[in-house]
């Protein structure tokens, strides 16, 4: 079985607006429903940016923005999993019915560990080396696979510390958080050093910048999708659990195909 597809759904704020959210709350239930349409496993829910050089926002704004979002998804049999670093966040969008806390901070803010292991959620730990808004100043390592693996198993270790299950934790390199193209591409080489922890593993190439470093017409994000194929395929060969993306119908696609010559060359 080929890998679980995590489709996203950002929650922006209106702009022109009167501090309400009624037409960025409606456009992302309708973005999720057309991702759960296109065969989406799993949605991903967002109100807080982590794109590189990204302004902060407060945990009452982000609830905002994701609690009518998370209450107009959660009927369909598709899990819902909450895109937050606040342990605020994420207890506001497990008790609307999300049973999954992707952390790109790994559970590293106050109280987190603690929050997690009350909630009894799945949670997904990501690596990040600094903070979204200087991430990609000038990103080092000695060895990124090596320093990656040992960060994601001190976390796990953390948050089993705390009294988070085995079986709820996922591990996530974090293409794109605080790597250069480099990185990035060490890290997508070593994934079957990552699978060979035990921990499912989650992959989040998507649209990243990477795909434009080594592709320069991949400029802007919608021209990145065969860069996206291509890391997604490069998960399911080497075991990831899921796979996070923006464009779920191609994903799912280009899935079943590798997956149908995989078992073609079995028999
Ligand atoms: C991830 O990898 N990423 S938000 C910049 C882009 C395109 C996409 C235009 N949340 C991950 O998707 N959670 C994000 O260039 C994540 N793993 C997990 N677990 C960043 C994002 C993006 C950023």
């Amino acid at each position: 079985m080929g890998p679980k597809v995590m489709g996203i759904v950002n929650v922006t704020p209106d702009s022109f607006s009167d501090g309400g959210h009624h037409d960025s709350t409606a456009a992302a239930i309708a973005h999720g429903l057309k991702l759960i349409a296109d065969g989406a496993d799993i949605l991903d829910i967002g109100g807080e940016s982590t794109r590189p050089g990204a302004a902060a926002v407060s945990a009452d704004e982000e609830i905002a923005r994701v609690l009518p979002v998370i209450a107009g998804l959660k009927d369909n049999d598709v899990p819902l999993s909450i895109d937050t670093m606040k342990p605020a966040v994420a207890r506001a969008a497990i008790a609307a019915g999300a049973s999954i806390w992707n952390d790109v901070a790994a559970l590293t803010a106050p109280g987190a560990c603690g929050a997690a292991a009350e909630l009894g959620c799945e949670v997904v730990l990501m690596h990040m080396q600094g903070e979204p808004r200087t991430m990609q100043d000038d990103p080092r390592y000695d060895d990124v696979v090596a320093e990656v693996e040992a960060f994601l198993l001190a976390r796990a270790e953390a948050a089993m510390t705390a009294g988070v299950a085995r079986e709820k934790i996922r591990l996530d390199p974090g293409i794109g958080f605080g790597k250069t193209v480099l990185h990035n591409l060490a890290l997508l080489a070593a994934l079957p050093r990552l699978v060979a922890t035990g921990y499912p593993v989650l992959l989040g190439a998507s649209r990243k910048r990477f795909i434009a470093s080594l592709d320069p017409p991949g400029k802007d994000p919608e021209a990145r999708l065969g860069g996206s194929l291509a890391a997604a395929l490069a998960g399911a060969a080497a075991g990831v659990e899921i796979v996070r993306v923006h464009d779920v119908r191609e994903t799912v696609q280009a899935l079943i195909v590798q997956a149908a010559v995989a078992s073609a060359g079995d028999r």
